[in-house]
């Protein structure tokens, strides 16, 4: 047996306990070890009963995703399942904390569960680009039924102790050490004389409409496979007998292995935790932070302040005047009342926040005591420059003095205090309380212990921390304004503005970029070009046939018209006939004969455009590693979670493939389709970004 299994014996119970930090997952070496203790305890003379518990924080995450892409050892999870089903002891599991895929699956090829009040059990697997695969889309439908079992593996949520009771998923839930209430409750099945369960040998779900429901889950998958593939899945536990369901689920997982969208999502799940552990953090202590001040009751400074709260820091909120003062108190009264309604957020823990905890003031002397300070007033250098010399007149020595600039450059704004190392960029996405992403932009005198108390206030707040260096946009903006220019090339030369955001919600987008623009405000895009235009460059071509309809005062949702037209009470808006008029005036001038794009070119061109940005953003330092690029787009910018970020899908579409693309739009416009000489490095020395992430780590 496996040292990753302790096998002790209680009277005539043979108690299994998996020791595999941090989580317990399915190792070979687990399922190893759980195999020979199963025949052990049957072997053994006596023993009647065999508990399964986890050591540690959770009873069982799931398979071992590292041991993903690699071959499979056996024994092989659905047999060992199987294995357990089959014993002709009782097998009850004792779960606490997360039960999660294999977790869940091995739970459900036990007899019997019983549940602490507080665990938690779920088949994420589509969350990987899987689906369950060791017998959850066979025996979870023999218990809750066809469309419960879709529901919860389709959404991959976790489903608390007291639905999973009501849902038969777990037969008790009872508080206490969980291998002490799980022996009593064998223990009591033994003295009923509890029959064996297998959750097998139950009547297979009834039909449903699976046609309807297979439609209906690929369309909201917005491209990803695996959950239309977990219906296929269920369907077979309702039309074939188990140990057939069993091989066809067998059969969908290990094609969904093979998939691009499979690497893409494992790629996702590992740097999202990657992305904060920076070798240069190593050892560095952050500073303390109990309290937060912010400058700027606006939405994103209430935002913040929202987040803030929720993460159970205090709050002092400067405002100029109390009216304004008086709006960003409403403002967050809002937003902390929306995590009440969604059950987020009890109202007395409300009402504490919103007395003790917020105080909002007109008065910077407020400010004396904070750990950090966000500023989130007006993008203008001037005033970004006044309120940060009023910080360094108020606020005590080593109070983290924070700018939440999109793109101002750092430096300047630190030199206008006496202590730019305290000083650091922490760029929020607004909503500042929902969206996940924080830029931690360090400049050039940073300490290193103020960047790490940056990513220790976003692991307080919930957020996924990305380290950026200073340059015009920092990671995500500046890459942004680029591949935004290739899709406005792409309208100058001749698709449309909504055949481009088709493609591009198709490709798996939450939404395109031109119905983006439409949600930030046309207003944003027309300023940035103004501001941008004494310095471009002769060469550069910058379309301004959007600037025709700002000079009439549309500026998309907020106005009711932009790229496209928005009613009232309606949801999404319709494509805005006026754009084809203005673009075909613009195209006139130019002397430009407008042709045809294919879905598939127009997403190469977007897609290259964003590697091409993000390579040189990466060759110069400003994100230390593809995997903090992919990071940023995967958590601020809607990028679809199964491609794992644009560098990890340009490694999958071969970085030579990607170079000659470039190259060859180059041919075109030589000025905007640079290649990055990273990209370049890359392709002649034949490696990957990934080779670059492994290198950094
Ligand atoms: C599956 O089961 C397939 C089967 O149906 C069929 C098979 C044939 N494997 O997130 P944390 C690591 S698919 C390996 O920071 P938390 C994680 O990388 C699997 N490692 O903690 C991290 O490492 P590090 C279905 C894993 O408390 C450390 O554990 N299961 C696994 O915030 C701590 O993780 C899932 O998809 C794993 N399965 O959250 C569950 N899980 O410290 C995936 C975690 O080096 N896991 N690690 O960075 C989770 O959702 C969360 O990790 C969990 C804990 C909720 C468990």
């Amino acid at each position: 047996m496996t040292d990753k299994i302790e096998y002790s014996r209680q009277d005539d119970i043979a108690v299994l306990r998996i020791r595999n930090p941090p989580v317990n997952a399915l190792s070979q070496a687990v399922r190893q070890g759980l195999s020979d203790a199963m025949d052990r305890a049957e072997a053994e003379d006596g023993v009647k009963a065999v508990l399964i518990v986890g050591e540690g924080r959770a009873f069982i995450a799931g398979a071992d995703i590292t041991e993903f892409g690699k071959p499979p050892q056996e024994p092989f999870l659905p047999d060992l399942c199987t294995r357990i089903e089959g014993s002709p002891l009782l097998v009850v599991a004792s779960m606490h904390g997360v039960s999660l895929g294999g977790g869940l699956e091995v739970a459900l090829g036990a007899h019997y569960r019983i549940a602490q009040p507080d665990a938690r059990v779920g088949l994420p697997e589509v969350h990987l680009g899987l689906i369950p695969g060791a017998g959850g889309t066979q025996r979870l439908p023999r218990l809750t039924g066809a469309e419960k079992a879709i529901e919860i593996i389709t959404s991959g949520r976790q489903v608390k102790a007291a639905e999973a009771e009501e849902l038969g998923l777990v037969d008790r839930v009872t508080e206490g050490d969980p291998e002490a209430v799980g022996l009593a409750y064998v223990r009591e099945l033994l003295s009923t004389g509890a029959p064996r369960r297998p959750v097998s040998e139950l009547p297979a779900p009834e039909p449903i409409d699976w046609d309807a429901t297979y439609d209906s889950v690929l369309k909201k998958g917005r491209g990803q496979i695996s959950p239309a593939t977990a219906v296929r899945a269920v369907q077979d536990s309702a039309e074939h007998p188990f140990a057939e369901g069993m091989k066809r689920e067998r059969a969908h997982f290990m094609d969904l292995m093979q998939t691009d969208q499979r690497k893409g999502m494992i790629h996702a799940f590992f740097n999202e935790r990657a992305v904060g552990n920076l070798p240069e953090l190593k050892g560095v202590e952050p500073r303390a932070l109990q309290s937060v001040g912010i400058i700027g009751g606006g939405t994103m400074g209430a935002g913040i302040a929202t987040a803030a709260l929720l993460a159970g820091l205090n709050v002092i909120l400067i405002e100029m005047k109390q009216e304004a003062a008086d709006a960003a108190r409403e403002r967050i009264a809002g937003n902390l009342q929306g995590a009440v309604k969604r059950g987020k957020l009890s109202e007395s823990r409300y009402e504490a926040m919103m007395t003790t905890g917020l105080e909002v003031s007109v008065n910077y002397d407020s400010l004396r005591d904070v750990d950090l300070v966000v500023e989130a007033v007006f993008e203008d250098m001037g005033v970004k420059r006044e309120v940060f010399g009023r910080l360094d007149a108020v606020c005590k020595p080593g109070c983290v003095l924070a700018t939440n600039t999109s793109y101002l450059d750092v430096n300047e704004i630190a030199a206008a205090t006496s202590r730019p190392e305290d000083v650091i960029g922490l760029h929020f996405f607004s909503p500042a309380h929902v969206m996940k992403l924080l830029e931690v932009v360090v400049a050039d005198k940073t300490a290193p212990d103020v960047v790490a108390t940056g990513f220790a206030l976003g692991k307080a707040l919930g957020k996924v921390s990305v380290r950026a260096g200073v340059c015009d946009g920092f990671i995500g903006n500046r890459i942004l304004a680029v591949y935004r220019t290739a899709a406005d090339h792409m309208v100058l030369d001749g698709a449309s503005p909504f055949q481009i955001d088709k493609a591009l919600t198709d490709f798996g987008f939450a939404m395109g970029p031109f119905a983006v623009a439409d949600l930030a405000g046309l207003d944003i895009g027309w300023a940035t070009r103004k501001r941008k235009a004494p310095h471009r460059h002769p060469e550069e071509r910058v379309p301004t046939y959007i600037d025709r309809l700002c000079e009439q005062g549309h500026f998309g949702q907020k106005t009711g018209e932009g790229y496209y037209v928005y009613e009232k009470g309606k949801r999404g808006g319709t494509p805005n006939p006026k754009i084809a008029e203005l673009v075909a005036e613009e195209q006139a001038e130019r002397g430009i004969t407008p042709r045809d794009f294919t879905d598939e070119e127009i997403v190469r061109r977007y897609m290259c455009a964003m590697v091409n940005e993000a390579a040189k953003v990466v060759g110069e330092g400003i994100a230390r590693r593809p995997l903090d690029v992919d990071m940023t787009l995967l958590f601020g910018y809607g990028f679809p979670r199964f491609w794992g970020g644009p560098m990890k899908w340009a490694d999958i579409q071969g970085l030579d493939n990607v170079l000659a693309d470039i190259e060859r739009y180059a041919q075109e416009d030589a000025w905007f389709w640079q290649p990055a000489p990273l990209l370049k490095k890359l392709v002649a020395e034949g490696r990957t970004f990934d080779d670059l992430n492994k290198a950094a780590s």
